[in-house]
């Protein structure tokens, strides 16, 4: 046991984010991270914009419906909404044979659309694992004919095709013998037996170790953290236990209580412990501001896979969404539920293709770009970049064309250049402290034309 004194600690915890080898003492803060430490760590998650969420699992199988009937609600919430004896659900385990599961398909599709991170569920709350764990049979080789761990090929196809592979984990668990149904009708919120909560924090751990051993995630995506009996406290453990085997690992809010306060996150009073904010189904209005954030969405109206559930957004609505979500400084997880045999459905496919198209033209106005300098934008939205020389460049996504062909844009710096991404160099002047920009008649995007606007110096805010 090596003894360790404060300023032992404090080094400790100063090398595990300057170089992440060193093993912090146990129970130490590691959210107590300089601000350098934490910017260098988060760097890729802030410059990625754009994630894919995954939701897969047994729910696959009912798609949404139980005993020849539809059940209400988001799929991979069957077990609970048509409050499904455990002994039955099991038998679902028996019929997940996923053969037409391809991680390089999977991966393909989502590299394609742009996408540069992938969040698959671990497991859900219905506990079953995608992966191969030794803390239960209720996972995919000891328990389904399909035999292989899910999460190791596409980990490592991720990992050829240069796509940071994270993981999803409920801490709720309505199969886990500790946890009890909230009632007689509901799994949801379960309860811990007396005496068991220990024996579950322990079964938690063991399954996160498997998880960094074998799949590696950069980012744990925590779900799950409401049920009362776990706290905030509970919250740091798992968070230091995770962080003393992965130093550079990134963890979300819902690793605790974080989601109902996110203002407390990462501002340094540490309300919440958590790397990021996870807003749900929404962008928040006026983004989240001094905390890194994450909008993650649904494609339709469920997580899970249900078959009948047609109400496919937009392709519009979607790439909008991106981009409104990175004029706000936050990122996007944008949701698939595939199949039980294994595919992702073709209206998620055909819409990620229609992302990646656009995103091969403007890719670079979300990629790396920080929240846009103007309160608003009646024209659509602003990203920004520093460019070297204290110089800026504004990416405006003009999603409403000026009928008269000028785009007005409120900033007095001295004008570098203009361009139009995809079609080339534009005329742009400045104008009673604004900047005119002379536009093509047609815009060549009709969902988001990108004007890049490059000026001297930062710009602030005037609108
Ligand atoms: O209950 C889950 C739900 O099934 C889904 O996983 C979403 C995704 O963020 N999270 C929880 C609801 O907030």
């Amino acid at each position: 046991m090596i003894r360790r004194t404060i300023a032992g600690c404090f080094l400790g915890a100063v090398l595990v984010g300057l170089i992440g080898t060193s093993e912090p003492a146990k129970g130490e803060e590691l959210w107590k991270e300089t601000p350098a430490q934490r910017d260098a760590r988060m760097q890729w998650w802030r410059d990625a914009r754009f994630g894919m969420f995954i939701h897969w699992g047994l729910y696959a199988i009912p798609a949404g419906e139980w005993d020849g009937k539809p059940i209400a609600g988001i799929g991979e919430w069957i077990m609970d909404r048509a409050n499904i004896p455990v002994a039955d659900y099991e038998q679902l385990a028996k019929q997940f044979n996923p053969t037409r599961f391809d991680a390089a398909e999977w991966v393909r599709i989502a590299k394609d659309a742009g996408v540069k991170y992938i969040v698959i569920t671990s497991k859900h709350h219905d506990g079953f694992c995608l992966f191969d764990t030794k803390a239960t049979d209720w996972d995919v080789v000891d328990a389904s004919p399909y035999g292989k761990d899910l999460l190791i090929q596409l980990s490592n196809e991720c990992r050829k095709q240069g796509i940071k592979f994270c993981t999803y984990y409920s801490i709720m668990d309505w199969h886990h013998p500790a946890q009890y149904r909230g009632s007689d009708k509901r799994y949801n919120p379960t309860k811990i037996h007396d005496g068991r909560k220990t024996e579950y924090m322990d079964f938690m751990k063991q399954q996160l170790k498997e998880l960094l051993d074998t799949c590696n995630p950069e980012v744990l995506w925590f779900d799950g953290e409401w049920p009362d009996w776990y706290t905030e406290p509970d919250a740091r453990e798992i968070y230091n236990y995770l962080r003393t085997l992965k130093p550079e690992l990134i963890i979300n809010n819902r690793v605790g209580k974080g989601r109902k306060g996110m203002e407390g996150l990462n501002k340094g009073d540490q309300e919440y412990v958590g790397d990021f904010g996870t807003p749900e189904q929404q962008i928040p209005a006026t983004g989240l501001a001094g905390v890194d954030w994450e909008s993650c969405m649904t494609m339709n109206d469920t997580w899970g896979f249900k078959k009948d559930d047609h109400k496919w957004k937009s392709t519009e609505m979607l790439i909008r969404n991106l981009i409104d979500i990175a004029s706000k400084g936050g990122n996007y997880l944008l949701n698939v539920g595939p199949t039980a045999e294994g595919l992702i459905p073709a209206p998620s496919v055909e819409r990620l293709e229609a992302i990646g198209k656009w995103m091969k033209v403007s890719g670079e106005s979300i990629y790396g770009t920080q929240a846009s300098p103007f309160a608003k934008t009646p024209w659509g939205r602003c990203t920004q970049k520093a460019l070297e020389g204290g110089k800026t460049r504004l990416y405006l996504h003009v999603f409403d064309w000026p009928a008269d062909g000028k785009l007005t844009v409120p900033v007095k710096n001295k004008v570098l250049g203009a361009e139009c991404l995809g079609v080339g160099k534009l005329d742009a002047k400045a104008a009673d402290g604004s900047v005119v920009i002379a536009l093509p008649e047609e815009a060549p995007d009709k969902i988001a034309t990108v004007i890049v606007l490059d000026v001297e110096g930062a710009v602030s805010s005037e609108l």
